[in-house]
């Protein structure tokens, strides 16, 4: 079974994120729905068998020169240089770092600001995407309302994937995030991780009349639910190896697919996908990012006074990254 959730709309305009304008999402709290039996096939047992670069390469240096590699930052740079965007509270830091001397922080304050984001577009895409990251919660974390994306934007729009909550989709995009999910509060902190998508056969919140983003949990109890036994929560103040991937459908099939990875252990597969409808558009920009504390935000009674993730070693790549070896 495939398990909805419906989170709320970020607008963009123009393509800037339009943050705490969402009237309409204030309308849909508490809402989470099950659209179960999509046809997509699940599997989260046995072995992965995805051959990783990290098991072919000694060390990140070798591995980030490898012809499969879109994008490659482990912020040894002191700076954002490689990136296409920096927005709100992302800065450089040398105090919490996964490997070398600097990691990227991105906190957010309560009434303050809304957390920070680094955007990087790698065009043309490529038909399977994998983006692995590292990723650290404080320990006074709660949860947030979206976190690490990755879309598929037209070549001649950039920006065709932005901005598209609650919108039929329409064949100019696709996209989907690796979140952790709040449960509406049954979830410890940060939540369980899950993929959070736009595609073109999603399912519409029947209630509103809106395609909000379409989640795909491990399989659980049921809908609506805290997370069962096979849930993924990451741990507070721990490093974490996250990894997820887009296989896009070929467009005339459904046959696209996505999975998830915690340190390594296959959290998520998902098959049966029909992303797009023509073989031009692919993924090709990774959303770095850590939203929350905006106006439309459904953790809003779970909030602190701040909380902060911290990201290190990030891989985009044609095929499976896996952690990192040293
Ligand atoms: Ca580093």
């Amino acid at each position: 079974m495939t398990i909805l959730k419906v989170l709320y709309p970020r607008k963009t305009i123009g393509g800037t994120k339009v943050r705490g304008a969402g009237n309409a999402a204030r309308t849909v709290r508490g809402f989470l729905y099950a659209v179960g039996l999509l046809c997509l096939g699940i599997s989260t047992k046995g072995a992965d068998v995805d051959r990783s670069l990290s098991s072919q390469y000694g060390t990140e240096q070798e591995l980030q020169r490898d012809s499969s590699v879109l994008f490659y930052e482990d912020f040894e740079n002191g700076n954002f240089k490689k990136w296409n965007e920096t927005v709100g509270t992302s800065v450089i830091v040398s105090n919490q770092v996964h490997q070398g001397q600097y990691a990227v922080e991105m906190s957010m304050r309560r009434g303050k600001n809304t957390g920070g984001d680094l955007k990087k577009w790698f065009l043309p895409g490529a038909d399977s995407v994998y983006v692995r990251f590292y990723v650290r919660f404080s320990t006074n974390y709660h949860y947030n309302h979206h976190f690490v994306w990755l879309g598929a934007n037209e070549l001649t729009n950039k920006w065709s994937a932005f901005g598209k909550a609650g919108l039929k989709p329409d064949g100019s995009y696709f996209s989907t995030g690796m979140e952790p999910w709040f449960g509406w509060g049954k979830n410890p902190p940060p939540g369980e991780v899950n993929l959070y998508s736009y595609f073109l056969d999603m399912k519409v919140d029947p209630k509103m009349n809106k395609y909000w983003g379409n989640a795909f949990f491990p399989p659980g109890p049921g809908a609506g639910k805290e997370a069962g036994e096979d849930r993924s929560v990451p741990k507070l103040g721990e490093w974490e190896c996250w990894e997820f991937m887009i296989k896009s459908n070929d467009p005339e099939k459904s046959n696209g697919e996505q999975a998830m990875w915690v340190n390594d252990k296959l959290i998520g597969k998902f098959t049966g996908i029909r992303w797009r409808n023509k073989s031009d558009l692919k993924p090709n920009c990774l959303w770095l990012e850590h939203y929350g504390y905006d106006e439309g935000d459904p953790t809003k009674q779970y909030w602190g006074e701040e909380q902060t993730v911290w990201f290190d070693d990030v891989v985009v790549a044609r095929q499976r990254v896996g952690p990192r070896k040293r």
